[in-house]
């Protein structure tokens, strides 16, 4: 078997907007409150493909290049912690349709074409901090960020020297 890639199905959030939620989060957490994650790797995953062989993904991306969905409106308003994983995250209180039809759409062709799929349902996220493994009092939610997406991405996930990073590989445009 050739070399295999770990992969996943994602948004990218504009600079602006990264740059912002970045200074509200060193506003709004403490410290020590767990590991942030940098502002270029700040990202929302649509469907989480794992490792990935080379004939699988050229597969998984013929098919993403033929979703047909348009553009929608990314809300990010709400913010929670997962004590268990360590994950502080900031997401919609309600989620677009378009979101989740196409976190649907790819989740189901990963599964479809060996990709192993969670049962648990799509909650989709920002990811902001990880580590955060003690109890952590949340902000008030005066914050709201709303974000055209017109696009949606397959990144490729590196670790290297202690750190993730994420490289986009390939892109698609909702239409
Ligand atoms: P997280 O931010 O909640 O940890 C790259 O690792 C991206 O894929 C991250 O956004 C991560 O979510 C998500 N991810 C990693 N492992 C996953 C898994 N087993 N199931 C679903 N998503 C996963």
């Amino acid at each position: 078997m050739g070399e295999q890639k770990r992969l996943f199905f994602g948004l990218e959030l504009p600079d602006e907007c990264k740059q912002q939620i970045i200074q509200w989060r060193a506003q709004t957490f403490p410290a020590d409150a767990g590991r942030p994650v940098g502002a270029d790797s700040l990202h929302l995953t649509l469907a989480y493909l794992g490792e990935v062989s080379a004939a699988k993904q050229q597969a998984l991306m013929q098919l993403a290049g033929r979703i047909r969905q348009p553009p929608f409106t990314l809300t990010l308003d709400d913010a929670g912690h997962w004590p268990r994983s360590g994950v502080v995250w900031l997401g919609p209180r309600q989620a677009a349709r378009g979101l989740l039809q196409l976190a649907e759409l790819l989740r189901s062709q990963a599964a479809r074409s060996g990709c192993f799929q969670s049962a648990q349902p799509f909650h989709p996220h920002v990811t902001l901090l990880r580590n955060a493994l003690t109890p952590l009092s949340l902000p008030p939610r005066n914050f709201h960020w709303s974000l055209p997406v017109g696009r949606f991405v397959l990144f490729q996930s590196h670790f290297a020297r202690g750190r993730t990073r994420y490289q986009e590989i390939a892109g698609w445009t909702l239409r």
